[in-house]
């Protein structure tokens, strides 16, 4: 069958779809044929989606959501309506079936596709579902009840239970159906993926919401063959596609220990988002040798009581600890923060900015405000909240829901860029601090940087403007 992908991701400085192209890979080896409209670069997404579905027909239309919103508490901005309109605008253009799947997207399927006119989503992997999908529409049979399909039944959406298939059954990713090339000139790294899951019980992470608790790891050689795939292409700079890559840690050694094997230390440089535990100077050591140039750490607090509470396993001391092993092997370091949670108050605070001083890291990235997903523990404790105090957002089925702990909430933003002062490592999301925002959501300095010649991880850049 003849299958449409369509990115609708257009945020500048701009991210591969690199699940587009996995799942190009795996339809490819079940013997269909793929076609990209990679929305990315069109500046009139109506015009290119017209003139892309004129040339020819399609079996099955597959659009892909990699955000649902920015995650980022002072601007909240959705891509709801944006997807809702790309959709739209396909429909008008294309008799196929449509089908709906990314990790935005499987962030919260159900209410997705009570707003966008799709026929199927997919929750989680693509690779297995979308070829057994094309081959039952293309035998015209009724579609089975594949896993990880959503559709619909006469009470609304139904969701079928997910197979959490092994990631060794997944073909070799040539990583050529994505023009990478160009998402590196323009987007300063490429991604990979080592391994899917996380088995973190993080009070409001998403990502065991939209990947599984289940951590399923890729096998080493296979994810360094897709590196040699992109170094071909000339990309030597790259970010891993983990939620934290040393979780867990014996497969990060294992990964690392293939780029060494294959003498790719020298010769690509790349970033990983970690946890600060499990963490050791010789997992230091290893990533450093095997090319990686930065890690960004999801340190998320300083006080020993909020990451308790945040459902974290690593202490203040682990952090230090991380920091300290990451830079004297030669690496730089980001720490990550998220402040705001249930039980957030201004004394842990004034705590875990005075342990980012202490760490020393190269930058600190402080998120004011906490993303609330469907699904988290995070969402069942604060809608107990009585008159969801605390609350912000949600005013419709398309703004995004966040928590500012009601204790800390007056005037907490002056008081924060108060109490760090001017000291120039912290970064925020903060548009009128351009020089310290970093929220890469349409970042006019990054796409600028980058196309000045800097490459990297975006902190990693700002750090070195
Ligand atoms: C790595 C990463 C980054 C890196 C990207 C580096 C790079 N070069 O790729 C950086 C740091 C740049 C980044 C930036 C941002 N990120 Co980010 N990022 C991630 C992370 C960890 C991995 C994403 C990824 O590539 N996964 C690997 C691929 C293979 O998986 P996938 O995309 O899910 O694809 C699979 C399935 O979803 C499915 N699928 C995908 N498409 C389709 C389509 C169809 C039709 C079907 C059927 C299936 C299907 O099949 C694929 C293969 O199995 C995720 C969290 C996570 N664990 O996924 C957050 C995540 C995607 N990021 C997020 C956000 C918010 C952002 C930013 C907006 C933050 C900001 N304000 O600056 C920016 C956006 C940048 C941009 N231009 O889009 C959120 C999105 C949440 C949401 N609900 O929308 C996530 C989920 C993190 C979170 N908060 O939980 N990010």
């Amino acid at each position: 069958m003849k299958i449409a992908l369509v990115n609708t991701n257009r945020m500048q400085p701009p991210i591969a779809p690199i699940g587009l192209d996995y799942i190009a890979s795996a339809l490819r080896a079940a013997g269909h044929t793929v076609e990209l409209l990679d929305l990315c670069w069109e500046a009139d997404a109506d015009r290119a989606i017209a003139v892309f579905f004129s040339g020819s027909e399609f079996g099955l239309v597959g659009m892909t959501l990699r955000n649902t919103d920015d995650c980022v508490f002072t601007s909240r901005q959705s891509f709801l309506q944006g997807f809702i309109d790309l959709v739209q605008a396909v429909r008008k253009n294309s008799a196929a079936p449509i089908v709906a799947g990314g990790v935005g997207f499987s962030t919260m399927p159900e209410q997705v596709l009570s707003l966008a006119d799709v026929d199927y989503g997919v929750w989680g992997d693509g690779e297995f579902v979308l070829p057994a999908l094309a081959g039952s529409l293309e035998r015209a049979e009724d579609v089975p009840d594949l896993p990880n399909l959503i559709r619909k039944r006469e009470s609304g959406w139904h969701r079928n239970p997910p197979a959490m298939r092994s990631l060794e059954h997944l073909p070799s990713m040539d990583r050529q159906f994505v023009d990478n090339k160009r998402y590196f000139q323009e987007g300063g790294q490429c991604g990979f993926e080592t391994k899917r899951g996380c088995f973190g019980s993080c009070i409001y992470c998403a990502d065991p919401v939209a990947k599984g608790k289940q951590v399923r790891v890729r096998p080493p050689a296979a994810v360094v063959d897709e590196i040699e795939a992109l170094i071909e292409q000339g990309i030597d700079c790259l970010h891993t596609c983990d939620g934290e890559f040393n979780m867990p840690q014996d497969h990060a050694l294992a990964v690392c220990r293939e780029f060494i094997r294959r003498g790719l230390g020298e010769k690509v440089r790349w970033y990983a988002y970690c946890s600060p535990m499990p963490f050791s100077r010789e997992t230091a050591g290893v990533m450093r040798q095997a090319g990686c140039a930065g890690i960004d750490f999801g340190a998320d607090n300083g006080s020993e009581t909020m990451l308790r509470r945040l459902g974290r396993s690593f202490s203040p001391g682990d952090i230090l600890n991380a920091t300290r092993w990451a830079r004297e092997a030669g690496m730089a370091v980001m720490l990550d923060l998220l402040l705001g949670a249930p039980g957030e108050s201004r004394e842990s605070i004034t705590q875990t900015v005075e342990l980012m001083k202490r760490a020393d890291p190269d930058r600190v990235g402080v998120s004011l405000g906490v993303r609330v997903y469907p699904g988290t523990a995070l969402e069942g404790e604060v809608n107990g909240k009585e008159n969801r105090k605390g609350l912000v957002g949600g005013l419709d089925s398309f703004d995004p829901v966040f928590f500012m702990d009601p204790g800390i909430e007056q005037d907490v933003f002056e008081w924060l860029h108060g109490l760090i002062g001017n000291d120039r490592r912290f970064l925020f999301y903060d548009p009128s601090r351009p020089k310290q925002n970093y929220n890469y959501n349409d970042n006019q300095r990054l796409v600028d940087a980058i196309r000045q010649g800097h490459r990297g991880a975006y902190w990693d850049i700002l750090r070195r403007l």
